[in-house]
């Protein structure tokens, strides 16, 4: 073998190698400034036909959580050019505890199956928005009454649950149309795992901070990326 085919030879083996690399993307997403006061809400009910016995007397808005260091919880984050492979769908919960939508936010591939569980002993009312149209509107008997709603997500995107009788009680379903998605957690830490290495558009979504969105480039080397919000949006 000449010594030119041979050089041919290792190079389409790199190449072939550098392209089914994948490697995990890690990060950061970071609030800039001073940590923002947790907004607290008073506790009341629609109207006194409602009861919110077990709710305690103000609840702390799960709206934006920022850590001592900085760190933003619950920011998804993706990578918006990346090829449209399904991932498998899941079956996951979200459940409604003291008032609450447990947890807040919850990510999940299409085609999920998500159960929406009340261990309240009271009457929750659960409802669904995509944007502006209401997609659900269930009532919840308090438990231990048989009280699950499932619904499956047939379609990617940003689905807002909230109750009809407590006004501070919301949650998002973030629906992945790919694997390559992430939610930071209370450090603001985030991982999408497996990326083929390549270059990507990374998009970020908060629910009170916003959209950002930045070019990355990701290999075996690439170094964990940082994600700055500037400034807080109202509430
Ligand atoms: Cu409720």
């Amino acid at each position: 073998m000449d010594l030119r085919r041979t050089i041919a030879i290792a190079l389409a083996a790199l190449g072939w190698a550098a392209a089914a690399s994948a490697s995990d993307l890690t990060g950061r997403i970071q609030l800039d400034g001073p940590r923002p006061e947790p907004t607290e809400i008073p506790v009341r009910a629609k109207s006194s036909t409602y009861s919110v016995q077990g709710c305690g007397t103000s609840k702390r808005s799960p709206r934006l959580l920022v850590s001592e260091e900085g760190g933003v919880a619950n920011a998804v984050v993706w990578l918006e050019s990346a090829a449209v492979v399904p991932a498998a769908p899941v079956t996951a919960t979200m459940d409604q505890q003291a008032c609450e939508f447990v947890p807040h936010v919850l990510l999940v591939p299409r085609g999920s199956t998500v159960t929406i569980g009340n261990s309240d002993g009271i009457l929750h009312n659960v409802r669904m928005f995509r944007e502006t149209q209401m997609l659900m509107h269930e009532w919840q008997p308090p438990a231990p009454q048989p009280n699950t709603i499932s619904w499956r997500f047939g379609e990617a995107g940003r689905f807002l649950v909230r109750c009809g009788v407590h006004a501070w009680m919301s949650a998002w379903v973030i629906v992945a149309e790919h694997p390559y998605y992430a939610l930071s957690d209370l450090e603001g830490r985030f991982t999408i795992p497996q990326v083929p290495s390549g270059a990507y558009t990374l998009r970020v979504w908060h629910e009170a901070l916003g959209e950002q969105q930045q070019s990355v480039i990701v290999n075996p080397v690439t170094e964990p990326i940082a994600i700055r919000f500037a400034e807080q949006r109202e509430e």
